[in-house]
């Protein structure tokens, strides 16, 4: 059966009518992969899952959201769309918008956003805005924007992204025909955690799952401000899509975790690094440093042995890992060239 992505899909749960305009890119329907290479590498025997949400039309879950806000905001009849940005939900605004053909204002910290994602604002033609300035700091001025002119601010503190994006939980329970035990995943503005836990407890409401699982988020040491109770000024990690220091949906993450019985713990960029290298050579999935946070959270909750045994686990890889190509190119040796004779290339295979 063609898939017609999210909003078809799952119209009866979200705030669409017959009257809102569907604009998609047929996002959603990712696969959820079985990682036992990965889950047996781990220190507590789990039943590991990648939901490798990569694999959307722009590289990212932000298309989930983005569906639903850029088709709300053409139903209301705007034609301009605003973020602020650390890449992803820039390169998904721009390409909706584009669909859409709405004008997009994408607002980016200078520096610190991968160059997959740049290319894809620029590409889309996005009106793209790099600030002297962080994440947070661009977050704060677009609020502002969006206040004083006829132009729909499309991050996730928009209710419809939210809403969008709680279909990666209904996804996940139908592809294991139950609700996992636990969900492991990178927290930055808050805004995914938030859509997953609503989306389990919608289903579970509706009858469709019996059980909810604990929410277990992961923020990265130097910009962990739900992990410290704190806003933090200056957030750096090589994670750049969750360097992020005063994140929007704080108390509803904050929900999120109580409610579930879950947690909020912190890695640091060697461990997400780590995580980063083994998920692409453990199970050939490559993800973005930022998705490989919730990796590296499991594996340190398995090496404290915190997850039981045989723990139905899902772990939320978030972007594709192709976005931020500069970061696995850091970390491998430089290359050498070899001449073109089958003699050198033997050598450098390193088989005599
Ligand atoms: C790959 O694009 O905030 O906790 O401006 O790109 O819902 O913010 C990106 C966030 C995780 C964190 N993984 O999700 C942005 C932005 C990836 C991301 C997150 C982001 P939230």
């Amino acid at each position: 059966m063609r898939w017609h992505g999210v909003i078809h899909r799952y119209r009866d749960y979200l705030p669409v009518t017959e009257k809102t305009p569907v604009i998609t890119l047929q996002e959603g329907n990712t696969p959820l992969i079985r990682a036992d290479r990965l889950g047996e590498a781990l220190d507590s025997r789990v039943e590991l899952f990648l939901k490798f949400e990569g694999a959307n039309p722009t590289g990212s879950f932000k298309d989930r959201g983005m569906t639903v806000a850029i088709s709300k905001a053409v139903e209301e009849k705007m034609t301009a769309v605003v973020c602020a940005s650390t890449g992803n939900t820039s390169a998904s605004a721009s390409a909706y918008a584009a669909r859409a053909g709405c004008r997009a204002y994408v607002v980016v910290p200078k520096g610190n956003v991968a160059m997959g994602k740049l290319s894809q604002a620029l590409m889309h033609g996005a009106r793209l805005i790099q600030l002297q300035g962080n994440f947070d700091e661009a977050f704060e001025i677009v609020k502002s924007v969006a206040e004083k002119f006829p132009i729909a601010l499309v991050n996730s503190i928009n209710p419809f992204r939210i809403e969008g994006q709680k279909t990666a939980a209904f996804e996940v329970c139908e592809q294991l025909e139950r609700s996992p035990d636990r969900v492991f995943i990178p927290v930055g503005n808050a805004g995914n955690i938030s859509a997953y836990w609503k989306g389990f407890r919608e289903y579970r409401e509706a009858g469709r799952i019996q059980n909810l699982p604990r929410m277990i988020g992961w923020q990265a040491e130097g910009a962990a401000p739900l992990v410290r109770g704190e806003v933090v000024k200056h957030p750096e990690t090589v994670a750049s899509a969750i360097r992020i220091g005063n994140p929007a949906n704080w108390s509803m993450a904050r929900a999120a975790i109580e409610e579930s019985h879950g947690e909020i713990g912190l890695v640091s960029d060697a461990e997400i690094l780590d995580a980063y290298r083994q998920v692409a050579q453990l199970e050939g999935v490559f993800c973005e440093p930022a998705s490989a946070a919730a990796v590296a959270g499991l594996v340190k909750q398995c090496r404290e042995g915190k997850i039981p045994r045989g723990a139905q686990v899902v772990c939320i890889l978030t972007g594709h890992g192709l976005k931020d190509s500069e970061v696995a190119l850091t970390l491998a040796p430089p290359l050498q060239p070899v001449e073109a004779n089958i003699e050198a290339v033997v050598e450098a295979m390193g088989l005599n």
